[in-house]
């Protein structure tokens, strides 16, 4: 009896431990080495010592020299050989961080299951910037977080002593290796709604600490900044960019922040946007203002990465339109080491927008990609909404050749599984797989992701990573179909309102100025009849929006007030169609569960749980969004829902 009773509390606690799988591993889960690997390197470096370190404990193949080699490769870049007579591996790279990269781009060939007995990869990132942007505040708060609280425990850094809990160092040291081990080289880990506190000595001394920590990994540190600053942090009546004592205060704590981090990576601004403070409340320019901070940061190497989402400044302009307007005299005038950063859309990180004319406008300006990660008008960490797609989208019209970075809107947070939905764990990945390369398809990002994180079995394999590859045209579906946008419930932005009509917002935040539904029909007309947005666009693209007929269905309502009763090119009308969007967006979305309850034999039971939970309430909420959105226009279309 007592046996039986014994055997079966040791079963649960095996089967507790077995089933341990809160997701906090990431995508990092190689298996541990028994028998010490060989592992060879000259170069003694903390980030070789890591890359060294990695596969000592995961490799599970033939002895592998890491080489530096100052001809090998790119800056970044790596050299991964298999010497056909003895299988040993070779990883050659011109720096130390490149061994890293290339350590990793190992493991993950062994993890994904590819062939390593005849490897001859060479490889160099597209883009030189690859960045995370936090949006993270200060007192732990995340700005469009879904995952908790900020992974920054400030209270946990002693920036006097130059230490930090030991909880805190295990848990970032997992944000370092999964950054390296997809190429993100750069961190902004603060919210760009800035807090000026963020410059006080006190938190200087603590980030010092994180850049310390990043620098082994390849991962620069840089600040978001608050251009009023000098003002409540420095005591100054004024932020004026051409004041002598802003410039010079500003120069200052440059100054600051390198004797404490040497190689830090610079300051990323958002500026005179969204009732932040920027050079405009002194009658200055963008330039002006960035050039100012440039000076200061230019003797030590440091970037300004100016940020372009700037609207409300025109009155009564189109507010995709905004962006362009205010930047297009400016190109030319900034200093050499500033970055303009964009949005992939001109609106506001939609399900689908059109790209940002801004990249065809901005000629002599380098340009760096604001992508979001943190799916704020995409379900945010409830819906399974796997972002490649997106993104490969955007680089089919933004060439990424034409950019010196990417910047992604991180999604993490201190829940245990990181970006609160396991799957939303993808998107961070497949981020900085696109950025470090990305001719990538998603498919292949979505096949590797899978199979190092969850199982190699082709039975979970293939469903789950149709599912992934089908679920951002879903949620386009159910959400805001054929071109429509930002018909988002205020502030939070996560279910339907198309009726929004705020008298206390600014109109840009309400969606009945972005539907314009009425008696007639729907859509924004932004043609040469409406506002003329398409002429942002370079050629061929300004003409093809601007006409109904060549216009791509998915951008219709976007550039287009369509009637009800328009023939679209499957032969229902404009209403009939939109019915079968939101009808094939619930569709999908129930799919995806039910296939999702399928994978429970290959699949531990706390993520099987988890992730059913969260595809329960996708279901729910594009229901909510196709009856909400429905009904609400039927009240101008006076035509039957169909089902
Ligand atoms: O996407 C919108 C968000 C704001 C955000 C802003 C921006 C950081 O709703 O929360 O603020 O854009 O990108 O600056």
């Amino acid at each position: 009896m007592k046996k039986t009773f014994l055997t079966a509390l040791l079963m649960a606690a095996i089967t507790c431990v077995a089933y341990a799988e809160d997701g906090s591993r990431l995508w990092l889960r190689s298996q541990r080495n028994s028998d010490l690997c060989e592992i060879t390197t000259k170069d003694k470096s903390n980030t070789a010592k890591i890359a060294t370190r990695e596969l000592a404990t995961y490799w599970h193949g033939k002895p592998v020299s890491l080489i530096k080699d100052k001809t090998a490769t790119g800056e970044e870049g790596f050299e991964i050989t298999t010497d056909k007579s003895n299988g040993h591996i070779t990883i050659k790279a011109k720096n130390s961080c490149g061994l890293l990269y290339g350590a990793y781009e190992l493991l993950r060939l062994q993890d994904s299951g590819m062939p390593v007995d005849n490897i001859n990869i060479k490889e160099n990132p597209a883009v030189k910037y690859r960045i995370l942007n936090h949006w993270d505040n200060l007192d732990r708060s995340v700005e469009r977080g879904y995952a908790g609280l900020s992974i920054w425990k400030w209270d946990e850094i002693n920036g006097d002593k130059g230490t930090m809990s030991l909880a805190l160092k295990e848990r970032l040291t997992t944000y370092c290796r999964a950054n390296a081990s997809i190429g993100i080289n750069g961190s902004v880990i603060n919210n760009v709604n800035a807090s000026p506190k963020m410059l006080n000595t006190l938190y200087i001394k603590k980030v010092k600490v994180l850049a310390d920590m990043f620098r082994d990994y390849g991962i620069k540190v840089y600040l978001s900044v608050n251009f009023a600053s000098p003002m409540a942090e420095g005591g100054l009546k004024t932020a004026d960019p051409l004041n002598e004592g802003v410039r010079t205060w500003w120069k200052n704590k440059v100054n600051e922040i390198y004797k404490e981090i040497p190689d830090f990576g610079g300051f990323l601004v958002k500026a005179n946007s969204e009732g932040q403070p920027g050079p405009g409340d002194y009658h200055r320019t963008h330039a002006e203002g960035a050039n100012m901070l440039a000076e200061a940061l230019a003797p030590h190497g440091g970037l300004v990465i100016w940020r372009s989402f700037v609207y409300g400044n025109h009155e009564g302009e189109d507010r995709v339109m905004q962006a362009v307007t205010e930047f297009e005299d400016l190109d030319g005038k900034f200093n050499s080491n500033v970055i303009l950063q964009t949005k992939n859309g001109p609106l506001d990180f939609q399900p689908r927008e059109p790209y940002a004319p801004l990249f065809d406008q901005i000629k002599h300006t380098p340009m760096m990609a604001e992508l979001q990660i943190t799916q704020e008008y995409l379900g945010q960490s409830r819906h399974l909404v796997y972002l490649a797609p997106m993104w490969k989208e955007f680089f089919s019209f933004v060439n990424p050749k034409q950019l010196i970075g990417i910047a992604g809107v991180a999604n993490t947070g201190d829940d245990a599984n990181w970006c609160g939905h396991h799957f939303s764990q993808a998107n961070w990945y497949a981020f900085g797989r696109l950025a470090w390369d990305p001719t990538l398809s998603s498919e292949q990002i979505a096949d590797e992701w899978l199979k190092q994180t969850f199982t190699h079995d082709t039975a979970f394999i293939n469903p789950m990573k149709e599912v992934m590859m089908s679920s951002r045209e879903a949620c386009v579906d159910y959400m805001m179909p054929l071109g429509l946008h930002h018909i988002f419930k205020a502030d939070h932005h996560y279910g339907p309102e198309p009726q929004g009509f705020y008298p206390k917002y600014p109109i840009e935040w309400c969606p009945v100025y972005y539907h314009k539904a009425d008696s007639t029909g729907i859509g924004f007309d932004r043609t040469m009849n409406g506002t003329k947005a398409v002429s942002q666009y370079r050629h061929p693209f300004d003409s093809i929006y601007n006409d109904i007929n060549t216009c791509p269905e998915e951008y219709l309502l976007w550039f287009h007030h369509v009637s009800w009763n328009h023939k679209m090119k499957d032969g229902t009308t404009l209403w009939q169609s939109l019915c079968a969007h939101y009808n094939r967006g619930v569709a999908e979305a129930k799919r995806f569960a039910e296939t999702w309850s399928k994978m429970e034999p290959y699949v531990d039971r706390q993520r099987f749980m988890e992730v059913s939970q969260r595809m329960a309430e996708q279901v729910e909420n594009a229901e909510e969004w196709r009856d909400t959105c429905l009904k609400y226009f039927q009240t101008f279309s006076r035509q039957e829902i169909t089902k």
